[in-house]
């Protein structure tokens, strides 16, 4: 059963998508995605972005993603929390990888955990077998799906979210969204 909050994703997407992001850089956040929910994201620095991004409504969107590893050398990144972060800047990543990849996306203060300050946050709809912190990727909105909830449970969460990912990958896989992807 779709959630009362659902807007009918349109047939085909309306201004102001499709909207492009050309490469920018991947940061680390708290570490929550993968260690607390198992949702890994690529948590990317909104002061990177342009201003018709900033004004976007908070909330979910989806779209296709590029990935692009940097040269350089890796290093390390301490965390407030005392963890570590390797930067390996996908140096590990792989063809299938690299392709045009499925993906959503959350804009905003994530009210479930009460952030002091708007990110944006990429979930890649692949499996990937090492992370890529300090890699660029490069991504498509192509429409907003709901906006962003407080939940009593961390479950009620990541089921929310793995809707998300069922709604995403069932527009991305039909026209014209589909072919938007050759645009990457
Ligand atoms: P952080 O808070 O530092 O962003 P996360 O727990 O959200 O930490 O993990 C994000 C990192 O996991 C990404 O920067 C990326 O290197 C890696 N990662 C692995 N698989 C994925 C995926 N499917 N989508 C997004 N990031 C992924
Ligand atoms: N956080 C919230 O507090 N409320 C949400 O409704 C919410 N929806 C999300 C939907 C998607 C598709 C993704 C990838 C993340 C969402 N998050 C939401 C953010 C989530 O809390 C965050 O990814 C983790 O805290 C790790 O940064
Ligand atoms: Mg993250």
């Amino acid at each position: 059963m779709p959630r009362h909050v659902d807007i009918t994703i349109p047939k085909s997407p309306p201004p102001p998508f499709p909207l492009t992001i050309d490469y920018v850089n991947i940061v680390c956040g708290f570490g929550r995605g993968s260690s607390d929910l198992g949702i890994p994201t690529a948590n990317i620095s909104l002061d990177q972005l342009p201003p018709e991004v900033q004004n976007l409504n908070t909330g979910i969107y989806f779209g296709w993603c590029r990935l692009k590893p940097t040269n350089g050398y890796k290093s390390s990144v301490q965390r407030k929390d005392g963890t570590s972060v390797e930067f390996n800047n996908g140096c590990y990543l792989i063809d299938t990888d690299l392709e045009v990849l499925p993906m959503v996306l959350s804009l905003g203060l994530n009210p479930f955990y009460k952030n002091q300050n708007k990110i944006l946050e990429l979930h890649i709809i692949h499996k990937f077998d090492s992370t890529f912190y300090g890699a660029q990727i490069k991504f498509s909105f192509l429409g907003y799906i709901r906006p962003e909830l407080d939940y009593t449970t961390k479950e009620d969460l990541i089921k929310d979210i793995n809707l998300d990912i069922h709604i995403a990958k069932k527009i991305l896989d039909t026209e014209p969204y589909k072919s938007l992807k050759i645009n990457l």
